[in-house]
């Protein structure tokens, strides 16, 4: 096995070097992420890549609307045409494919699938056909997400998430995508971040369809969590030969100081941002300290509810970004207090690869149950320039080195992750930012939608290659 006993690699931040291929991703030797069967892929959400938002019947989705709203988007941007990827899409699975990339983790479009009445769209669908039965064809592992937060505006004006008739309509949904897409499909995630679906869709409006209640936060929460386990075992009997899960994005907090205030203030911050959604996931219950950080949220829960949702999954998937540094508010919940000369990226947001392991080791403390993990979505945003052909992002490559070496670090405190995808494949639509923030491995000139990959991609498509030729 190839490896350089010099080689440096550790959570830990490293000068970042002005030629970057120079600076080989060479895990140590005993390193899990040579292991053949560690899943290595790429990330991408419906909304986020295809534009045509209006073609072969497509219907409007929340983002549509929200992002025609003025001041709702940075620069007025909306996914209309993002990366082009419904015309695009046999060139992008080639540019995967010659990266060496194993997986490809994928959002439908529920509007795109399905009229107003809950009658398949045969033209989408068939969209959806040709880019799995392709992405099978040259030997993918499929990820599929079912809700990439592009809800048909239909069922938003009958109350979206805060009406309960919506969950139903997921798992018809469910079912349909199921029937019709099962043999291509190797995992199917029903949601992704319920957490941002909730939150920031009805609990600060921050996106779509943007209302601002804590209340409707914690109900739209209980409808997503409802309409995950009504699917499940739809999933499970349409396409038994798959995997069934869902992603959630989980947030590391940690203290300003060693007062306990602060340490709760910590606490409290991870109770609302995983625990919210882990613990009926995985325990069947609520965490009842949430309702004292939000008293007067609980949301409308009917017998059996919770057991639905806690239906066993066959894997869980993490999405991870940064941590944040907190404070007791001075009452019963928790402020922010943005940490000074630490490393951030072009969305502000602290580079902490320590949080990774650390949750995932909690986690595998705190539930007996933890299925089998993929890192469903890691990676980072900078301000990426084509010079010359090329994309340094040294940054970038210096992330994903420090998060996978977490993440093997987890592995070997005995967490079973399975796999880690990349976010994202390419630039895409940032949701409120637009398209001024670029997390991908690749770079998008919207003006001329040219794909130019960056060192980054270079780099893991060496260290695959790698990899693969290993014995
Ligand atoms: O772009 C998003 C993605 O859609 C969901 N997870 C976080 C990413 C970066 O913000």
């Amino acid at each position: 096995m190839a490896n350089d006993a010099s080689a440096v690699f550790d959570t830990r931040s490293s000068a970042v070097s002005n030629d970057p291929l120079a600076d080989p991703f060479t895990p140590p030797a005993d390193s899990s992420l040579w292991r053949k069967n560690f899943l290595l892929g790429a990330a991408t959400a419906s909304y986020q890549i295809e534009g045509a938002v209006d073609e072969d019947g497509r219907l409007p989705s929340i983002w549509d609307t929200f992002s025609a709203i003025p001041g709702k988007v940075l620069a007025g941007d909306t996914g209309a045409v993002a990366c082009d990827h419904y015309h695009r899409w046999e060139a992008d699975v080639d540019m995967l494919v010659s990266l060496g990339l194993e997986g490809y983790r994928l959002s439908i479009a529920w509007p795109r699938v399905m009229d107003t009445t809950g009658a398949p769209n045969r033209k989408g669908l068939d969209f959806y056909k040709r880019l799995l039965n392709r992405l099978k064809e040259k030997g993918i592992t499929t990820f599929v997400t079912l809700y990439h937060w592009d809800l048909p505006q239909h069922l938003e004006d009958r109350g979206g998430w805060l009406n309960r008739d919506t969950a139903y309509r997921f798992a018809d949904y469910a079912d349909l995508m199921s029937r019709e897409l099962a043999g291509t499909v190797d995992a199917w995630a029903t949601l992704n971040e319920p957490w941002c679906s909730a939150y920031l869709g009805y609990g600060n409006g921050h996106h779509a369809p943007g209302l601002a209640d804590g209340r409707f936060a914690t109900q739209a929460m209980h409808h997503l969590l409802l309409a995950h386990g009504l699917a499940i075992p739809v999933l499970h009997a349409n396409d038994p030969a798959s995997q069934m899960g869902i992603v959630a994005n989980i947030g590391r907090g940690t203290p300003n100081s060693d007062s306990a205030a602060d340490q709760r203030a910590a606490h409290l911050f991870e109770v609302q941002h995983n625990a919210w959604i882990l613990d009926p996931l995985l325990k069947g219950a609520y965490p009842q300290e949430l309702f004292e950080l939000w008293p007067g949220t609980e949301p409308l829960i009917l017998d059996g509810d919770l057991q639905t949702i806690s239906a066993p999954l066959d894997f869980l998937g993490i999405n991870y970004y940064f941590r944040s540094n907190l404070a007791s508010d001075g009452a019963h919940g928790f402020r922010e207090v943005p940490l000074e000369g630490v490393e951030r990226t072009q969305m502000g947001w602290e580079v902490y690869p320590e949080g990774l392991r650390d949750l995932l080791t909690g986690f595998n403390r705190t539930y007996p149950n933890l299925p089998p993990i993929y890192i469903t979505e890691n990676g980072m945003a900078s301000d990426d320039k084509v010079i010359d052909g090329h994309v340094d992002d040294t940054q970038r490559i210096s992330f994903l080195k420090r998060h996978l070496a977490a993440v093997d670090q987890a592995i070997k405190a005995g967490v079973d992750i399975r796999g880690y995808f990349l976010w994202s494949l390419m630039d895409n639509f940032e949701w409120a930012f637009g398209y001024e923030r670029r997390f991908g491995v690749v770079h998008v000139d919207y003006s001329t939608q040219k794909r130019t990959v960056k060192r980054s991609a270079e780099w893991v498509a060496k260290f695959l290659k790698e990899r693969k030729a290993q014995v």
